[in-house]
């Protein structure tokens, strides 16, 4: 993550970072996501008669690795850079547009979701897992549009998602090997297209907020998790440290422990 990377963000609402991960790192993190698509994890949240369109969400629970990886360094580095501290990281979730029928998500912006008053402040790393191009429908975002307010509705497409509408003259491809990496902050449009190619595709998104710019809901977390990235609650991921961070499971009950339990680990893949 490069001053131009932060600059583009911060103007354009996105940055595109080709081989974020090493190759090494890319091919475990596929690794992780071919287990579950095996093991029939993710669920298709596409209407009946639709294309498919598979989803695992939150990825936390099922990966030791994903846990790890908003630990890494890298990862750190770039969010605290595009946000400020402290961050902490929200939310977890994979895509994965099977062969032939895989279906494309429809645009929307993820401030419809989250809610927070300033969207440069939260943000999304949008993991390319196999190799994204426009052929197999990789992530599209509209550049600069991010502080224009877009009414959603339900998404026809979808069993639990809303949508939007927009004109995508000005959208952008972001074509990218497995390994590279797509920041774009909660107020920009985005959309993935569908993949009529011989081969899978997925995507992984992992959802980071200053704490300080976090909504009400955020902060009640009740729905989404507090992993404390940098800031004085930050634990680094590693075993021995004493802060408790409340994380919950899907149902919002279940209080899961200590961070470094959870967290305990470097990314080592
Ligand atoms: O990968 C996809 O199909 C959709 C990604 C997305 O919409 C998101 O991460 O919010």
């Amino acid at each position: 993550m490069t001053p131009d990377h932060v600059g583009q963000y911060k103007n354009a609402g996105y940055t595109i970072v080709p081989g974020f991960f090493a190759p090494r790192e890319a091919a475990a993190l596929k690794r992780e996501v071919d287990r579950w698509v095996t093991a029939g994890l993710p669920r298709d949240v596409s209407i009946p008669d639709k294309k498919r369109n598979l989803q695992l969400i939150p990825l936390w629970p099922h990966s030791r690795l994903f846990r790890a990886v908003p630990f890494h360094p890298k990862v750190v580095q770039a969010v605290s850079a595009l946000l400020g501290d402290p961050v902490v990281k929200i939310l977890d979730q994979m895509f994965y547009k099977p062969p032939g029928d895989g279906m494309g998500t429809n645009w929307h912006t993820d401030n419809a979701y989250f809610r927070i008053a300033d969207p440069l402040r939260g943000c999304a790393m949008w993991i390319a897992i196999d190799d994204a191009t426009r052929e197999n429908g990789t992530l599209k975002v509209v550049p600069g549009a991010y502080e224009r307010e877009f009414l959603h509705d339900r998404d026809p497409d979808s069993d639990h998602h809303i949508r939007t509408y927009l004109d995508e003259a000005a959208a952008v491809h972001c074509e990218l090997e497995a390994g590279g990496v797509v920041f774009f902050c909660f107020g920009t449009p985005h959309a993935t297209g569908p993949n009529p190619s011989s081969r899978g595709r997925a995507g992984v998104g992992i959802h980071f907020v200053n704490r300080d710019h976090a909504s009400q809901a955020m902060r009640a977390g009740d729905r989404w998790q507090h992993v404390h990235l940098t800031g004085e609650c930050a634990t680094g991921g590693q075993a021995g440290v004493r802060r408790v961070n409340l994380l919950r499971d899907g149902d919002g009950v279940r209080l899961i422990g200590i961070a470094s339990r959870i967290h305990g680990m470097t990314f080592r893949p």
